[in-house]
């Protein structure tokens, strides 16, 4: 997979060179290029922002730079002939919220490019722009505002690398995870037995695997209703669903 990060502050994607992000790079099973937003400007102050048209608080990054540095992305494509037009992943919190569905399908992809504005976001006729060489995803990570999309990039690039083939040591522990089945993780213990006067689950101990099997069942239920209810609806749903 390519990944391509355009913004002003392209350090702020230093953290992926560390740990598995890392890794995967140096395996060459991702490659992630940075690109500072203000190289595709040309105004004396390498301004990207202007006043918003209309009146009204904060300012708008034009859509001029952007263009051109998309345009610059895709003349570095390898196959720039490629069927598939590259995924343009536009991070704002009036996007699609990020799930772990999406993230699946992410990661099939070719070639990502995160485009994160910061101010009050892009000139909109960018967005009706680049339908034409992309396919354009206007993408959040929850219901809260942050001050610009660089942090939701990292959080998305995270969850969307971690699923390509190779980049996890233990790929069962994808299977498991929380989110894999809608549920969330069971709780999980390690030695000593005995902390603090705090015991591990005495099951956990028996050796009897498939009732160890049934106990983390059943506190993946039960987290799953105390703390997310929204999920569960979901998974009685499928499940009904399922049985039918
Ligand atoms: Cl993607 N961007 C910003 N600025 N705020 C967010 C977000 C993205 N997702 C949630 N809040």
């Amino acid at each position: 997979m390519r990944i391509d990060l355009i913004s002003i502050f392209p350090e702020f994607f230093d953290v992926l060179d560390l740990s598995l992000i890392g890794k995967a790079q140096r395996d060459e099973l991702l490659t992630v290029h940075r690109h500072q937003l203000r190289d595709f400007s040309f105004d004396k102050h390498r301004s990207v922002d202007d006043t918003p048209t209309g009146g009204g608080a904060g300012m708008v990054m034009k859509p001029e730079p952007w263009a051109l540095a998309l345009e610059h992305v895709l003349t570095q494509r390898e196959t720039p002939t490629a069927a598939e037009p590259p995924i343009l992943i536009i991070p704002t919190p009036a996007g699609e919220v990020l799930t772990q569905r999406t993230a699946q399908q992410l990661a099939q992809a070719e070639h990502l490019v995160f485009a994160p504005g910061r101010f009050e976001g892009i000139d909109q006729r960018l967005m009706d722009w680049a339908p034409e060489h992309f396919q354009v995803r206007p993408m959040s990570i929850g219901d809260y505002v942050l001050n610009g999309g660089e942090s939701a990039v990292v959080v998305m690039v995270e969850a969307i690398t971690r699923l390509i083939p190779g980049v996890l040591g233990n790929p069962e522990s994808l299977a498991e995870e929380s989110h894999a089945h809608g549920l969330l993780e069971y709780p999980v213990y390690t030695k000593p037995a005995r902390w603090r006067g705090l015991d591990v689950p005495e099951i956990l101990l028996s050796g009897d695997h498939a009732k160890i099997a049934a106990w983390r069942a059943q506190q993946q239920d039960l987290r799953t209703r105390k703390l997310r209810p929204d999920l569960w609806a979901r998974h009685v749903v499928a499940q009904e669903q399922n049985l039918a």
